[in-house]
């Protein structure tokens, strides 16, 4: 990571790591979901509003981004489990049904699915004034769509049903499954930001860029770790360079996007961060 990603990751799990302190074993359990993992999507969302307004965060914005993260980790419990994917491992130790139980891992997910709600809910319900409320029931509705059957739950129906057979039924996938959170991140950020339409359009369209940008890149390093791969991704249905050459078209459309705001260097850094990373 870059000097900046680790300053604002700081910021963020300052808040963010201290939510489930207690000592039973469902907040341990909750605990253990969490503590890991890069925060990409918190740390989108925080650093579009940052990119938009010029202002520094407040706790509000930090709120948002802890139920986005929420939602996430929500996702990869379920998505291990072996109903789902059936792993063993996520971020370098055992995945939570393994560690605890399957039924906890269910209730886990759930628990922080709607704890999500619930931060996002409470911050507009203490907004300061109309027009924060309607920028959090905005970030919200946006956060809950691209979560939902139009994003991220869409491309994972269509993924466990196996319904992807071209280059773009996979687009498409990917789409929901992995930028579904993105342009969640992109879009709250953007709206509680105050922006117009046409900054919520060039927001929508760079969390996409962003997502499949990642989503390949992953693919791009799953080849590498085992050429062996059972599962169908992008490359199944191109070739390796035709993927790199997708991500650099996708970069620069996302570089286009960002070159219209004055304050862009965190995004670029993380976008060539993103499609540069080994793991
Ligand atoms: C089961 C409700 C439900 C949804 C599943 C997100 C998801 C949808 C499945 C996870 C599996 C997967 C390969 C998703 C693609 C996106 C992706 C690469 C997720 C991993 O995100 P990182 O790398 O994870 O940001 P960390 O560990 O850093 O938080």
């Amino acid at each position: 990571m870059f000097r900046e990603y680790n300053e604002i990751l700081e910021r963020f799990n300052d808040k963010f790591i201290d939510y489930f302190n207690n000592e039973d074993d469902f907040s341990q359990a909750l605990n253990y979901s969490i503590k890991e993992g890069k925060r990409i999507r918190p740390i989108i969302l925080l650093e579009i509003y940052k990119m938009i307004t010029g202002k520094d965060i407040t706790e509000r914005e930090i709120d948002f981004a802890i139920a986005l993260e929420f939602i996430h980790n929500y996702s990869l419990i379920h998505d291990d489990l072996p109903a789902m994917d059936n792993d063993d491992f996520r971020r370098g130790r055992p995945t939570l049904h393994k560690e605890y139980r399957e039924d906890i891992a269910i209730l886990a997910g759930d628990a922080l699915l709607n704890y999500a709600y619930e931060i996002m809910l409470s911050q507009a319900i203490t907004s300061k004034d109309n027009n924060s409320m309607i920028q959090a029931i905005k970030a919200s509705n946006a956060i809950a769509q691209q979560a939902g059957i139009k994003g991220m739950i869409g491309g994972q129906v269509i993924d466990v049903l196996e319904l992807s057979n071209t280059k773009e039924d996979i687009l498409k996938m990917y789409t929901g499954k992995t930028c579904g959170l993105i342009i969640a991140a992109t879009t709250a950020g953007a709206y509680l930001a105050n922006c117009s339409d046409e900054v919520l359009n060039d927001m929508q369209r760079l969390g996409l860029n962003i997502g499949l940008a990642f989503q390949l890149q992953d693919d791009l390093l799953d080849i590498e770790q085992d050429e062996k791969i059972q599962k169908l991704t992008y490359i199944s249905f191109s070739d390796v360079n035709q993927t790199k050459d997708k991500i650099n078209e996708i970069t620069n459309d996302a570089i286009e996007i960002l070159n219209k705001y004055e304050n862009n260097e965190f995004m670029i850094s993380l976008l060539n961060y993103l499609v540069k990373r080994r793991y």
